[in-house]
């Protein structure tokens, strides 16, 4: 009997700061999803953290609870490998090779490197700068046809399929590619949620104002009084205009995400009748969304040793699939053998 091989997803969130409803949108919702249908795996980007300076004792802590947090989202540790990407030593073997087939320029370019760089002037070091060239080892190991990610992470994936075109010129036949050249998986609403303060900016969870994001551990009361607080306009019109009102576009967004609402429903729904009341239904819908994820996460995040036991298991599995990967590269390279 021919069994069809599933094609590979792959996806990372680095463990810094806290997990928000952004992540869940953006990226984690649909990780879950993929499951069935995929081999799937999705690391927990600790190298990647560390271009910014991290606490190690709360780095260390972040790691079990974004993993509880996974699990708690939906992730079933044995449908998906879940892994840390420190546990696996061909990522920044192949992130060194493929620096070599990088240009400056291509990472000059990058908008989150120029992003952070203005938000961490005094330390802009290399391997900020280099960032996306790991990224792309990440998803180049495993064969990865699809890439699930939020917006902001588009042009990152860009770099990499051009470095895995490159490469695959120089060192594939036509016929035998070394790489597969991934695709990205953005989804349709939920991809780019804004911050509730500052709706022109995205959420993003190493920020430092609290009522800018609703993270998925808030409880009910704090998510009622973030979203009752959320910056709208002096309007009172629900309607999706986003660079004329952002904020109220922004809050559309987050219940067409979490309900499949259209934007024109909401606006007969809600015609007429200003901006409270909006507000109060993404909030509640907000809290509905997140309640079973935050019943659950207690109990797996309590059983540190359950945790320990996904991240051995997955390190093996995430190993078994990148190491041939890795030596297919040095061996095309001339590397000899080991
Ligand atoms: P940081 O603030 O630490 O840079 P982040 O919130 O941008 O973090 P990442 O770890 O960079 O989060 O991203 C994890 C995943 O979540 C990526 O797929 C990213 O595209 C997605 N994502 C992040 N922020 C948002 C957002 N505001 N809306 C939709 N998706 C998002
Ligand atoms: N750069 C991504 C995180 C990330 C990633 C990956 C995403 C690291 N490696 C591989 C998809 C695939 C970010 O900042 N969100």
């Amino acid at each position: 009997m021919t069994q069809t091989k599933k094609q590979v997803v792959l996806s990372g969130i680095q463990p810094s700061g806290r997990l928000t409803l952004g992540n869940y949108l953006g990226a984690l919702r649909n990780w879950v999803r993929l499951q069935e249908q995929y081999d799937c795996c999705y690391a927990l980007v600790d190298l990647h953290t560390i271009t910014a300076r991290q606490d190690p004792k709360v780095l260390r802590e972040r790691c079990y609870e974004f993993l509880a947090l996974y699990i708690a989202c939906g992730l079933d540790p044995q449908k998906n490998v879940l892994f840390v990407q420190s546990h696996v030593a061909a990522h920044a073997q192949l992130a060194w090779v493929l620096n070599c087939y990088t240009m400056v320029g291509e990472l000059n370019r990058m908008t989150q490197f120029k992003d952070k760089s203005q938000k961490n002037a005094d330390n802009i070091n290399a391997g900020l700068y280099d960032y996306p060239v790991l990224m792309a080892a990440d998803i180049l190991l495993y064969d990865t046809a699809k890439v699930p990610v939020g917006d902001d992470q588009k042009q990152h994936l860009e770099l990499a399929r051009d470095v895995a075109i490159r490469f695959n010129n120089i060192y594939g036949a036509p016929d035998k590619p070394v790489f597969r050249v991934p695709e990205p998986m953005i989804p349709p609403v939920g991809a780019r949620i804004m911050g509730l303060q500052e709706p022109t900016a995205k959420m993003s969870k190493s920020d430092d104002a609290e009522s800018n994001a609703v993270y998925l551990l808030d409880g009910p009361d704090a998510i009622e009084r973030k979203f009752k607080r959320a910056v709208t306009d002096s309007g009172a019109e629900v309607r999706y205009a986003p660079e004329e009102k952002p904020g109220v576009a922004n809050l559309m967004s987050i219940l067409s995400a979490i309900t499949g609402e259209s934007f024109e429903a909401m606006q007969a729904r809600f015609a007429g009748q200003g901006y409270g009341k909006f507000k109060a239904a993404v909030a509640e819908a907000v809290i509905e969304c997140l309640k079973p994820v935050q019943a659950r996460y207690k109990d797996i995040r309590g059983d540190e040793a359950g945790l320990k036991r996904v991240l051995q298991s997955g390190a093996e599995r995430a190993a078994a699939k990148a190491e041939p990967m890795l030596a297919r590269v040095h061996d095309v390279l001339g590397f000899i053998p080991k």
